[in-house]
């Protein structure tokens, strides 16, 4: 049986339970003065990438345990994402990481992604591993550098990764640097934020005329002391050097905890250089776990500025990139994956029944008891059954984990891949 045999015979087992969670909650939602349809409208709308290198399972610096049926080459990580996106139709996108996703067959690989309906989003760098042959060490920096051809080796390769993007439709290109150091007096900070600086002008001098970049920001790891790109302030900062095409990208991961990541997006926003977004989530680390396992509410309050942002008219940001960025140690990546994306979109329709009016009013009357009121009002939502409908209407499953165990995709996959192998990938 195909796909979407499978989903629509699977659908028609749990319809009658959806229809019924469904109908109650739209009927809640209507007393409280909150129109259905355009929240689903925005749910079958809203996509996020899926980065080639999180097809696999993931470790640590102390292990990895494959779990077999892991994607061998580009092909079967397209398909996978295909998998995934057939399944919810919310990972219409995928992201790839030059040098791990090299397109040998560039035409071939559009086809093969554009029979599963999927797009390429922002290609990513990656100066942070020596790869094999590669000329100059990126040990003690990239963009930065003391050394001119070193950096000039990694301004070559964003221009590559450039064109790489190019062919296969991107029109994006995110930057994430390891650039710093380990220990106090091992940099001068002022001249490597000048030299990344001075780097980055020559790469967005080569960017497509329709293309973004985006520069994403990281506090700590692989450096232990500092990072060149170390916060929000030093992206926002290079991205208003750069110009128009260049933004900030903020990846939950990448702050210091207890960090309030939503002043950031609606910061970036206000300026209109909020370019893209990581999702993960993590209880200390970067990008360790699945999106909203640990902190859904922050989540929410997050979506609800974006939210905030995204549907004022007077706001010049354009519509963010969006895409997930985590590793997966213990669990199936594709579960995983379909655990997230089903976290960010309760996230985010969720912050569509916040209440603005009535919010805007209790900040006018500075009333913090009724602005955590409506806060609660919309986050305390199931609004499960809104992301169920969404994803019924354009075709995909209502219970997109249920039937994955169901179909035993897993098994499929370790069948036709073998149980030993391993993506290229963190
Ligand atoms: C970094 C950063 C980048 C990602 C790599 C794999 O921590 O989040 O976005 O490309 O990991
Ligand atoms: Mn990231
Ligand atoms: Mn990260």
């Amino acid at each position: 049986m195909d796909i979407d045999q499978l989903i629509a015979a699977h659908n028609d087992q749990t319809l009658p339970d959806h229809r019924e969670s469904f109908g109650y909650l739209s009927q809640k939602l209507e007393r409280r003065n909150i129109e259905v349809p355009p929240i689903i409208d925005k749910l079958q709308r809203f996509q996020i990438a899926i980065p080639s290198w999180a097809l696999g399972t993931g470790g640590t610096r102390f292990g990895r345990f494959s779990g077999g049926g892991e994607p061998r080459n580009l092909e079967e990580k397209i398909a996978d994402v295909g998998l995934l996106h057939a399944l919810n139709q919310s990972s219409g996108a995928i992201s790839l990481h030059i040098p791990w996703d090299i397109p040998e067959d560039v035409a071939a690989i559009q086809d093969l992604a554009a029979s599963y309906g999927l797009a390429f989003d922002a290609v990513n760098s990656n100066t942070f591993q020596d790869q094999p042959g590669q000329k100059y060490s990126d040990k003690f920096g990239s963009l930065c550098h003391t050394d001119a051809k070193i950096r000039q080796q990694a301004i070559d390769h964003n221009l590559e990764v450039i064109r790489y993007g190019d062919a296969l439709g991107s029109k994006a290109l995110t930057i994430w640097l390891a650039d710093g150091s380990s220990f106090p007096g091992q940099l001068n900070f002022r001249k490597a934020l000048q030299r990344t600086l001075d780097s980055l002008r020559e790469i967005y001098a080569s960017l497509p005329a329709d293309w973004k970049i985006f520069i994403e920001y990281k506090p700590y790891e692989p450096n232990f002391y500092s990072t060149v790109i170390q916060d929000w302030g030093t992206s926002h900062l290079l991205a208003s050097k750069l110009g128009d095409k260049a933004f900030s990208l903020v990846d939950l991961g990448h702050h210091l905890p207890n960090t309030n990541i939503e002043q950031i997006v609606a910061t970036l926003m206000m300026q209109g250089k909020l370019g893209g977004f990581h999702f993960n989530d993590s209880k200390y680390g970067d990008d360790d776990l699945t999106v909203g396992a640990i902190k859904p509410y922050q989540l929410f309050l997050i979506f609800n500025e974006l939210v905030e942002g995204m549907e004022d008219p007077a706001s010049s940001n354009p519509s963010p990139a969006w895409m997930i960025d985590a590793s997966h140690n213990l669990k199936d990546p594709l579960e995983d994956l379909l655990q997230s994306i089903e976290a960010i979109k309760i996230a985010y329709a969720q912050a569509l029944l916040v209440d603005r009016a009535a919010l805007e009013e209790a900040r006018e009357q500075n009333d913090p008891t009724m602005a955590q009121e409506i806060l609660q009002a919309a986050y305390r939502t199931d609004v499960r059954p809104l992301l169920a409908e969404a994803r019924l209407r354009s075709g995909g499953s209502l219970a997109p984990i249920s039937l994955y165990r169901h179909a035993m995709v897993r098994q499929q996959l370790i069948k036709e891949r073998g149980s030993k192998t391993q993506s290229t990938g963190l």
